[in-house]
């Protein structure tokens, strides 16, 4: 399933080049190569299997990729040594977590689908962390708590509702495929909410803070949907 991961990430990087001139000289070479990179994925566009709750695995508008695209951000820290989580707001019992702190609570490992909003989707990406859903249990949210806002490194954050943030799937993310996080992708731990839109998984995350009132994230104040269902195409304002 994944095993074009080192061509396909250097399709991309062929393919984020922006200079025009370039463009051209290596256009033959995209080419030549983009047979290939659809050869080695039959299953995109659509045509993978339905997921089990009905909707096509493949969201209306994305195109699959072998490999997440790093879509930059201002990272914090990589180090695990420097991790450190606060958990709270509308909560009984507020944490703060270090790196063994978070794995203690139990690390599962997930093939989730990720779809990023500007087009591209990877199928199976293998994400190990902690769910979400467990750390939450620790916490106890207030009846109140309606909203979950994850914080990052300088500033960024994404809110989802607590609802949705509390399914199994949603992971508090330090390793994929088998490595540890690389720091473009969010180390040393990102969140990975898979049923929404990309932008949604917070990278080199900070804090989790449980809120009654929703509050529109970094994103989302900048003319992204407020939610972010990407089989809604709930994409922009
Ligand atoms: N802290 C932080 N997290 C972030 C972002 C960011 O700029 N800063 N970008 C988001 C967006 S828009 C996307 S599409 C994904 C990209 O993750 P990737 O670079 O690992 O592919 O991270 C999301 N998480
Ligand atoms: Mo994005």
């Amino acid at each position: 399933m994944k095993r074009n991961d080192t061509f396909a990430v250097a399709l991309d990087a062929l393919r984020s080049r922006r200079s025009f001139v370039r463009e051209a000289a290596i256009g033959t070479t995209i080419a030549a190569l983009g047979g290939l990179y659809y050869f080695a994925e039959p299953a995109a566009g659509g045509e993978a299997a339905p997921r089990p709750d009905g909707r096509p695995r493949v969201p209306p508008g994305q195109r699959v990729l072998q490999a997440l695209k790093p879509m930059g951000g201002e990272p914090g820290s990589a180090l695990r040594q420097d991790f450190k989580l606060a958990i709270g707001g509308e909560v009984e019992q507020p944490l703060q977590l270090d790196f063994a702190g978070l794995t203690a609570v139990g690390v599962t490992e997930l093939a989730l689908d990720v779809h990023c909003v500007t087009g591209w989707s990877v199928l199976g990406a293998r994400f190990k962390g902690v769910r979400l859903a467990e750390l939450v249990a620790r916490v106890r949210p207030k009846p109140s708590a309606r909203h979950v806002i994850f914080e990052a490194a300088h500033g960024y954050t994404a809110n989802v509702p607590l609802r949705e943030a509390l399914k199994p799937d949603v992971l508090l993310a330090f390793e994929l495929d088998g490595q540890a996080l690389a720091s473009r992708h969010g180390a040393p731990v990102r969140a990975v909410v898979p049923d929404l839109y990309f932008w949604k998984s917070a990278k080199w995350l900070t804090g989790i803070r449980f809120m009654t009132r929703d509050e529109p994230g970094f994103w989302e104040v900048r003319g992204y949907n407020n939610h972010g269902d990407p089989w809604l195409e709930e994409r922009y304002g």
